[in-house]
């Protein structure tokens, strides 16, 4: 059961898709405290429990700290980050009775504060002091069987936020990248070195520079000098190239784009209405698209055209909180600060001040006071709104240009696309990459507590840079992060331009043997990863779930947060910390473990319900089939152009329902696609 609850003045987020009916009075669960500014609050019981909000950091039980939904680009992000690049504003509070336990969905387009017990353990309090709030209160159907209160709550979600994105079958290969492949010889060099190191590989990145003066939809001649047949000569051998798109387009007198831009009056404005906002990204000083607009939408999402014609099928877009490095505005302040220093004897106080003014004017909240998108109403009315009031639509809805323009290029085909900042509403055009995160242990034990929030948010296809974006990775590091990385739909290796080179065949010998049998493996499981995806997406199931979700009266399943279902025959308990061989593995059913090494399964062994020691060498996967699942393993292959796919064992019991389209059919459905294999 659904009620639908509307609090101040809210804009139209396009998150849900389903006409659903108002409800009177108080909301079913919590109380609104205050209406201007919104607060909601709900007193928990000792063991009430949260999942869910997205993309967010600490446990997969989120009580216990207060995040904040602000896009934003944070880099070196921790424990303490009270918001990460997506708002995703949807949690559940779950009761010991499933009759109790209730989902919630604070719709808005502006910053929301969730104090989940952080100010008094026992109390949610969440409030929003900007635009209002519709509110969605979601309870279990009594008649669902034998689906647990929080699979089908989440289910309820899911289905009003509409279907999930699904990438093409070449989007769950993997993924190659870093911040620092220049020009064709440098791809052409990853791609070869992957051939000689037999590594499998799907795809390779291009990041920033493979643009003319970062100006978005160009291509620097003089690194590329024909991207066209060179994309050509890749796809030949199965092997896609994924370049990055961001938000900001370059001010420049003659550049198409830009000039469009300007001449339409398709970017961001000041509060004249007139004057383009301007601040400084990539290419220096730069405009931004209104893309809470539809025809700013259009205009862009067709420019992918450029690039589309080049024989691309897959984009990431970057940089869309959005990010800016500083305004002209903020700039000014900062030099003028500067010269208050001149000449002064710097002491503790003023060096500290001297040395923040830099940095001071990255991501300001008064940049995002300066400038206006159009938002439109509940009503449909269009009207100007001060960004800070819509920010968290702007990556979203970037996605959903991006989105609905290759749809609009390649009407038969899915096209592969990922973005860093995300909205509840742009996982129906794109997934997302969690973005700058470390070389750490516990930025892997990240990773592995957030891909459930991000799949109850809708966010199936999801993944973090394996290995860490920044710092110095190390190899038992990323064989772990491998391990881990090949049960998440995005794949992707990559990494800054000043972190520790990790193309996989940068380590010691035995590890890149490890690596191949580990990539091996991911393409052993790809019709499954696949099979499985299409199903959660198009039934509003999780690809992703915690043990919670199917065991929810079990006390040790739900409080277990590091190990995780994939799909509905999987589970999986990666080792996250160094030096670790092995660790204890909870159990709330018996499984099948599988054990695989140099490519191929080398042990299946029953365990019985309970905990239990699970050794995991640093060269093998371990994983575990669950009670009465089948899993088809395929004969591993270099890339999905590769694969066979009438060659498979499977393991487990009984028989395996596996899903199969032509890879590409913007036509997804499960009649008459389902292959029983036994
Ligand atoms: O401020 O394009 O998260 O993946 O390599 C850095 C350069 C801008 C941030 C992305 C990262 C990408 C980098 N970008």
């Amino acid at each position: 059961m659904i009620r639908k609850y509307i609090y101040g003045s809210p804009v139209n987020t396009g998150a849900i898709v389903e006409d659903i009916p108002l409800s009177e009075g108080n909301p079913l669960y919590g109380c609104v405290e205050s209406t201007s500014p919104f607060c909601w609050h709900y007193s928990m019981n000792s063991d009430t429990k949260i999942f869910g909000l997205g993309e967010a950091v600490r446990g997969m039980n989120k009580r216990g700290y207060c995040y904040e939904s602000w896009c934003s680009d944070v880099p070196r992000q921790d424990e303490g980050t009270k918001s990460m690049y997506g708002a995703h504003n949807f949690f559940i509070v779950k009761e010991k009775s499933s009759k109790e336990s209730f989902g919630v969905f604070f719709e808005s387009a502006s910053r929301l504060t969730f104090d989940f017990g952080f100010t008094d353990y026992s109390d949610i309090l969440v409030s929003c002091k900007d635009t209002g709030v519709v509110l969605y209160v979601i309870t279990a159907e009594e008649n669902r069987g034998k689906e647990t209160a929080l699979s089908n709550i989440t289910r309820q979600f899911r289905r009003i936020i509409g279907q999930s994105y699904i990438p093409p079958f070449w989007g769950f290969g993997y993924q190659q990248s870093r911040w620092g492949y220049k020009t064709e010889e440098d791809v052409r060099e990853i791609v070869n070195k992957h051939k000689e190191y037999k590594l499998p590989l799907e795809s390779v990145c291009l990041d920033i520079d493979y643009m003319e003066a970062y100006k978005d939809f160009s291509v620097d001649k003089k690194k590329f000098p024909d991207m066209k047949s060179f994309a050509r000569e890749l796809k030949d051998e199965g092997i896609r190239l994924i370049p990055i798109i961001d938000a900001g387009v370059k001010l420049l007198d003659g550049y198409d784009v830009y000039d469009e831009g300007k001449e339409k009056g398709y970017f961001c404005k000041k509060a004249d209405g007139k004057t383009d906002y301007v601040a400084g990204v990539w290419p220096g000083r730069s405009c931004f698209p209104d893309f809470l607009r539809s025809d700013v939408r259009a205009w862009f999402g067709s420019k992918y055209k450029n690039l589309t014609d080049l024989g691309i099928e897959g984009f990431w877009n970057d940089m869309n909180e959005p990010a800016m490095f500083y305004s002209d505005e903020s700039l000014a302040a900062a030099f003028e600060k500067l010269e208050t220093f001149k000449g002064k004897n710097l002491d503790i106080n003023t060096f500290f001040d001297f040395s923040s003014v830099s940095g001071s004017t990255f991501n300001r909240l008064d940049d995002y006071q300066r400038f206006y998108n159009r938002a439109e109403s509940l009503d449909g009315q269009e009207k100007p709104m001060r960004h800070d009031t819509v920010h968290n639509l702007f990556g979203g809805k970037m996605t959903q240009a991006a989105g609905e323009g290759l749809k609009a290029l390649m009407p038969e085909k899915r096209c592969l696309l990922y973005s860093r900042a995300s909205c509840i509403g742009s996982h129906r055009y794109g997934g997302i990459w969690t973005g700058d995160n470390n070389a750490r242990w516990n930025h892997m034990e990240q990773e592995i507590k957030m891909l459930p929030g991000l799949n109850m948010c809708g966010f199936l296809y999801s993944g973090a840079d394996i290995g860490g974006f920044a710092e110095l990775t190390t190899e038992d590091l990323m064989l772990r992060w491998m391990a881990l990385g090949i049960f998440t739909p995005l794949m992707r290796n990559h990494s800054a331009w000043d972190a520790r080179e990790k193309e996989l065949y940068r380590f010691s010998q035995k590890a890149t043997d490890a690596f191949r049998s580990i990539l091996q493996l991911r393409y052993a499981l790809l019709p499954y990863i696949y099979s499985e995806f299409v199903k959660a997406a198009l039934t509003s199931d999780m690809f992703i779930r915690p043990l919670s979700f199917d065991f929810e009266d079990d006390e040790r399943s739900l409080e277990c947060q590091d190990q995780l279902f994939v799909g509905q025959s999987l589970m999986i308990a990666p080792v996250y910390k160094q030096n670790e061989n092995g660790r204890m593995v909870y159990f709330p059913e018996p499984m099948l473990q599988l054990t695989w090494k140099d490519g191929k399964l080398i042990s299946q062994k029953k365990i019985a319900k309970g905990d239990h020691y699970i050794a995991q060498p640093l060269d093998s996967v371990v994983f575990f089939v669950r009670k009465g699942k089948a899993v088809p393993l395929f004969e591993p292959s270099m890339n999905t152009a590769a694969l066979k796919h009438d060659k498979y064992q499977l393991a487990g019991k009984g028989k395996y329902e596996l899903y199969e389209d032509d890879g590409f059919t913007s036509d997804v459905h499960l009649e008459g696609r389902i292959r029983i294999l036994k």
